[in-house]
């Protein structure tokens, strides 16, 4: 059923009245509509339709972005010269209750931020400059968050970037073949099962206790930083998934996403590889904000991060294929298997150039 957007929008406490409300970016999670205002000195805003079968406790993931919003707000305004409003998401509170979030009479949730405008994002990224400001907000964002107070975030998405639970939802889908598709993936199946081993070297080095638990974002894909016209970056954004999490795992997913010279369902996989150029300079500026707070361990494993991210996501997409299609959005039969292959080309690409992703790294640090 479409959505009532006016009556939505009405229901939280924003400035201005609902001239029209249209859908809006290229998320692959909830339904976001950007809610243009009649006055012209009023703001925009950005309502979105939460996914409650992605995230199965709204409430607590809305205090997770209460808390971290709040934070990040309050350490951007001890800043000198940064625009807070700008620089981090403000949520819109429901008239009524003061809440971040409402339900609508299906029992549906939703919540609304000011819309930032002149903003920019991207697919893909054709510049060093681009790169190193995607480092550099993204190291911001871990550093600001080191000090967050009080308990430990709520776990959004249980075990997310979990890679062993990964593979046991794989092999059970795999087993139980619910679509009939496995025969024509065996060989997608094979590129998978044949690095188990090798991708569960994080989780190793966490059950050690040599690489520590931090605050991390988890879905660092490069669309998710926006910059200003001028192409410097202004913030990270859907904060769904900041929770405790290996720094492995935003590094990984940010190169995963923007040394990729291709789109993450590119129809063309002749055109997927890895621009190594684009990934020095995301490292030099991820690592301009983290190089002092990282142990020799969590820096020797940088480089290690982009393929575990990118086997990750090979992985789930596959899932999700042999499932049937349930998790994510698709916009054509074979939409999850295509991204899956485009992931499986990248990794092969990154494991092609691992010793001057290496050499890279060591060279940043020394
Ligand atoms: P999803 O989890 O579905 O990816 P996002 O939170 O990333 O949802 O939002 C979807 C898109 O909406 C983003 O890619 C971005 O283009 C846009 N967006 C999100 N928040 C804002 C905001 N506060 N101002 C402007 N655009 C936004
Ligand atoms: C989803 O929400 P969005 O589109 O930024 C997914 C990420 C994947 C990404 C792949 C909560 O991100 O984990 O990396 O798609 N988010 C969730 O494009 O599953
Ligand atoms: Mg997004």
């Amino acid at each position: 059923m479409v959505p009532d957007l006016r009556k939505i929008f009405n229901r939280f406490r924003a400035e201005g009245s609902f001239l029209e409300g249209k859908a809006f970016g290229p998320g692959h999670i909830h339904d976001t509509y950007r809610i243009v205002t009649a006055e012209k000195e009023c703001d925009d805003y950005l309502l979105q339709r939460l996914n409650s079968n992605v995230f199965r406790d709204i409430p607590s993931l809305q205090e997770n972005m209460e808390r971290v919003t709040a934070h990040l707000r309050m350490k951007l305004a001890a800043i000198e010269g940064s625009n807070v409003k700008r620089e981090c998401l403000t949520l819109v509170p429901d008239r009524e209750t003061g809440k971040s979030f409402i339900t609508d009479d299906e029992g549906r949730y939703w919540r609304m931020f000011l819309f930032i405008p002149d903003h920019r994002s991207y697919e893909r990224v054709d510049s060093r400059h681009k790169a190193f400001e995607g480092g550099r907000i993204i190291g911001k964002f871990q550093a600001l968050l080191a000090d967050l107070p009080g308990k430990p975030l709520h776990e959004t998405i249980p075990d997310f970037h979990n890679i062993a639970r990964r593979l046991d939802t794989f092999h059970s889908v795999i087993e139980k073949d619910p679509a009939g598709r496995v025969a024509s993936v065996r060989d997608e199946i094979e590129e998978i099962n044949s690095r188990e081993n090798e991708m569960k070297t994080i989780l190793r080095l966490g059950a050690e206790g040599r690489i520590p638990l931090r605050i991390t974002h988890n879905d660092t894909k490069f669309n998710n930083i926006l910059f200003d016209c001028n192409d410097r970056a202004l913030l990270l954004i859907d904060l769904d998934t900041v929770m405790p999490g290996y720094v492995h795992y935003d590094f990984g997913d940010a190169i995963r996403t923007a040394t990729n010279r291709a789109e993450e369902d590119a129809a063309d996989l002749y055109s997927v590889s890895m621009d190594i150029e684009i990934y020095k300079a995301y490292a030099e500026g991820f690592l301009s904000e983290t190089r002092n707070t990282l142990n020799a361990t969590e820096i020797e494993h940088l480089p290690f991060a982009p393929k575990l991210l990118t086997y990750i996501m090979a992985t789930r997409f596959l899932t999700d294929y042999i499932d049937g299609d349930h998790y994510y959005k698709i916009k054509y039969p074979l939409h999850n298997l295509q991204r899956a292959r485009v992931q499986l080309t990248l990794l092969r690409d990154m494991e092609a150039q691992y010793s001057n992703m290496v050499q890279i790294i060591n060279n940043i640090v020394k």
